[in-house]
């Protein structure tokens, strides 16, 4: 039995071609099959315009493997980089979410079906300095990505999507994307135009992906938080929220404050793309003792780490902390701030790894 099929659950009802789909040996069943997946090969392109060229791609894993075309345009990494100049900061990241996926053809545990696909894949990719022109035609640049802890995938039998065949959550994987440039010169200087980006599953070369989402908050319009990224831990007594008068960088900073005796708690879930070392770092300051920084796997406490009461905005050095993960657990990072009046406030947080 392999890893994947150990991990095997069935959730829901789903029409008797659920059968084909997961291989099973009666003809007659009424559900459909959930599992992770950890994907090993294939790659995802968007090929020409960005905006409205849709994605093929094809996934090998565990216990899956699918070839498919998208329906529609996704959200490409480099797809604001038309044109561009050198220097200029481009997101790599891309997401491909609901009728995006398109359809194709679908291996799941060694039966071959036609399958219209939803989901979401979220591809996480630090931004790209775009290179000096170096007098060719043409330049590729590369970065690692980590898949996003929303990433999944449904197969249906019915372009409707209203028969489920199967469901993939979450996917796991990591790689490498590649933005595909054509570099010309204008009378204004050198400008590169996309041209396609290909996310390639496979080890990657370099893991300095930091696989937080909003680590900076900066996303968020105070007090707001939300997945994908922070969540504000409902056990606790008093809500966590994004605040704009502590920022380390940017505008944004993480809080839980209160004139009460009240404690309060932010999280934030990972899906561990491998198995190894991961790097987690705070940037945090309190003005009273009892917070706390940390991590927890599967539910179990990682890593933690006090926070000294350093004072309003005096974030100082950053809490560093490493703790093993294996391929598919969950990982949830964390600050704690205790039930006495005042803040512990957070910015900059970055979960990196494995080494
Ligand atoms: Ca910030």
């Amino acid at each position: 039995m392999s890893a994947g099929t150990s991990r095997l659950t069935r959730v829901s009802r789903a029409p008797v071609i659920a059968c084909l789909v997961i291989g099973c040996g009666a003809l007659a069943t009424t559900t459909a099959l959930a599992q992770q997946s950890i994907v090993v090969g294939g790659s995802l392109t968007v090929l020409g315009n960005p905006s409205n060229a849709a994605p093929l791609w094809n996934l090998v894993g565990d216990g899956i493997s699918v070839l498919a075309a998208g329906g529609d345009s996704g959200s490409p990494g480099g797809a604001e980089c038309t044109p561009c100049r050198a220097g200029r900061l481009i997101g790599m990241g891309g997401v491909f979410a609901g009728t995006t996926l398109g359809s194709g053809q679908a291996v799941v545990n060694g039966a071959l079906v036609f399958v219209y696909f939803a989901g979401n894949l979220a591809f996480h990719a630090n931004p790209a300095v775009m290179p000096d022109f170096d007098g060719n035609s043409w330049r590729n640049v590369t970065v690692p990505f980590s898949m996003g802890a929303e990433s999944f995938l449904q197969g249906y039998a019915d372009v409707a999507r209203t028969q489920l065949l199967f469901t993939i959550r979450p996917v796991i994987g990591r790689g490498t994307v590649t933005l595909h440039l054509d570099q010309f010169v204008t009378p204004t200087g050198p400008l590169y135009d996309f041209r396609s980006v290909t996310y390639t599953f496979g080890p990657s070369v370099n893991v300095n992906v930091n696989l937080l989402q909003k680590p900076g908050f900066e996303e968020y319009t105070p007090p707001a938080l939300g997945v994908p990224g922070w969540v504000s831990d409902p056990i606790r007594e008093t809500p966590a929220f994004s605040d704009s008068s502590q920022p380390r960088s940017g505008a944004n900073n993480g809080a839980c404050s209160t004139q009460d005796y009240l404690d309060c708690g932010i999280y934030q879930v990972v899906t561990a793309p491998s198995t190894g070392t991961y790097t987690l770092t705070f940037f945090a300051t309190a003005d009273r003792d009892g917070g706390l920084v940390g991590a927890n796997v599967n539910d179990a406490l990682a890593v933690s780490s006090p926070v000294e009461a350093r004072g309003f905005r005096n974030y100082g050095a950053p809490y560093t902390m490493t703790f093993n993960a294996t391929t598919g657990d969950t990982i949830i990072v964390w600050m704690y701030s205790p039930a006495i009046p005042g803040y512990v406030v957070i910015d900059d947080v970055s979960l990196i790894g494995p080494q």
